[in-house]
């Protein structure tokens, strides 16, 4: 499998999870420009011209945070609870991520108008309560285990630190011992972020 990858960017969630689950893949790197590492047109790979994107061995290509990491899960039956409520709350916060928290963010990314970020910090600031709030004393947000929701949740608590959103005090301590998790300290020196 491939991962096109950006560094740092939404596609460190999947990256973490596929060391996780085990699985082995290549990595590849989309540039700014859309031009991949190896000298590719990006928009011919995932014409949404957005990283993440998961190529599998026989060519299919699979875009979307969310359906990536369900996928890669799904595979290897690790990070996602095959029976119980767990699964259902995993996949639910990985919604919340995607849609409530990373979406929140754009106005960072793309230079908006100061009224615009302040108005998504407002959100943001409500939205990591809410999860502060979920995650309470456990190690890993929906348990005991690292779920799909979990490189998500690290990779938002990076973009946090990077743009100087404040989260909870406990979302700090959880984005400390993620840092240590081993597939976590792999990712980061494989995108050159160590
Ligand atoms: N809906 C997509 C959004 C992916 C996304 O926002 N990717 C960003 C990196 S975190 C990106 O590649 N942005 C560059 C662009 O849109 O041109 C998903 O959930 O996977």
């Amino acid at each position: 499998m491939i991962l096109y990858y950006a560094p740092g960017a939404c596609s460190l969630a999947d990256h973490i999870a596929l060391i996780e689950a085990g699985l082995s893949y290549k990595l590849v790197a989309v540039g700014r420009d859309k031009r991949t590492d190896d000298g590719r047109d990006f928009w011919t790979i995932n014409p949404k011209g957005y990283t993440p994107a998961l190529e599998l061995d026989d060519g299919t290509v699979l875009t979307e945070n969310l359906a990536i990491l369900a996928y890669v899960a799904h595979l290897t039956g690790r990070l996602l609870p095959e029976d119980g409520f767990g699964r259902w709350r995993a996949l639910e916060a990985t919604s919340f991520m995607t849609t409530e928290i990373h979406g929140n963010f754009r106005p960072y990314f793309y230079d908006a108008p100061q009224a615009e970020k302040d108005t998504a910090r407002k959100i943001l600031d409500r939205r990591f309560a809410t999860i502060a709030e979920q995650l309470d004393d456990k190690p890993f947000l929906v348990g005991e285990r690292m779920t799909i929701a979990d490189p998500y949740l690290f990779v938002m608590l990076t973009w946090a630190a990077m743009f100087e959103v404040e989260v909870p005090e406990r979302l700090d301590a959880y984005l400390a011992r993620m840092k240590t998790e081993p597939s976590v300290v792999k990712a980061l020196a494989e995108e050159g972020l160590a």
